[in-house]
């Protein structure tokens, strides 16, 4: 059974308390930040703020801190922006700044995939992430983003409450495996899209205590199924690993309406996942 896809039942917070009071009792997060690592001279360009969603605007030792995000964050896999300036609106280019997220319930806290912070110019900072729950009204604080600098070898952390809301399509999904307990995969595909075929992308990491590292060595099968009609598509790839915890195949929606993509991990040759894996999708 899958913990992340019943939360907001009672036995559902029961038992994901009970999940992460196991994983969640380790030391606190040494990773290294090694940031420019696999990225391309195209990934520094900088956003455009009418694109984007202000999610939170905080200030902190006269300097203004916002963050922006793809969309209104949901619990699933977003790309987050923090934009930095002084009083007077200049930017502030910080090669110290890091950040990371956050969820604090109550008396536990645990966090999420996510990248260090890659410094576009500026003063955008920009991350993927993946808030693998929702905010829980009534339990703790809910989601932050941890903001670091660092000022003559001393280091501050300003916590942004960022709102996060349930999902109205699951696009994180969680299941055990043979090899690498508890996984999170989350699809990068949007709640509706057009009739036809389509690229799908994946981000895949394991839970290892407080930290979520990417998992490279699967390849994710894909079918389809359109549950009033009672049939599937043909032209679905198997998603392969592009690095960095992502995966790319080929899904096919052969006509509009209520689809299901159902996915498989496989690693070795060999079925790995032992929670079945299934995303909608409404097709227009
Ligand atoms: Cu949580």
């Amino acid at each position: 059974m899958n913990l992340y896809s019943r939360v907001g039942t009672v036995g559902g917070i029961i038992l994901l308390l009970l999940a992460f009071s196991v994983a969640f009792s380790t030391s606190s997060c040494t990773a290294d930040h090694s940031k420019k690592n696999g990225k391309n001279a195209t990934d520094f360009i900088l956003p455009k703020e009418s694109d984007l969603v202000r999610i939170a605007d905080t200030v902190w030792d006269v300097t203004n801190y916002t963050v922006y995000a793809d969309a209104i964050l949901n619990n699933k896999y977003h790309t987050v922006y923090l934009h930095v300036k002084d009083k007077s609106g200049n930017p502030i280019n910080d090669k110290t700044l890091d950040f990371y997220p956050e969820m604090s319930m109550g008396r536990m806290k645990h966090g999420g995939p996510y990248e260090h912070p890659l410094a576009l110019g500026n003063g955008w900072y920009r991350s993927p992430m993946v808030f693998i729950m929702a905010d829980i009204p009534q339990m703790g604080i809910g989601w932050q983003l941890h903001t670091i600098r660092s000022h003559k070898g001393k280091k501050d952390t300003l916590a942004i409450k960022i709102p996060v809301t349930a999902a109205a399509s699951m696009r994180t999904m969680s299941s055990g495996t043979r090899d690498d307990s508890r996984v999170f995969i989350s699809c990068l595909l949007p709640d509706n899209v057009k009739q036809g075929k389509h690229q799908i992308q994946f981000l895949m990491n394991k839970m290892d205590g407080h930290h979520f590292p990417v998992l490279d060595n699967y390849v994710i099968k894909i079918r389809t199924n359109m549950p009033s009609m009672g049939h599937g598509s043909s032209g679905n790839i198997a998603a392969e690993s592009k690095g960095r915890g992502y995966y790319e195949g080929t899904v096919n929606f052969s006509m509009a309406g209520s689809w299901e993509v159902l996915i498989e991990l496989w690693k070795d040759g060999k079925k790995a996942n032992q929670d079945d894996i299934k995303y909608r999708v409404q097709v227009i």
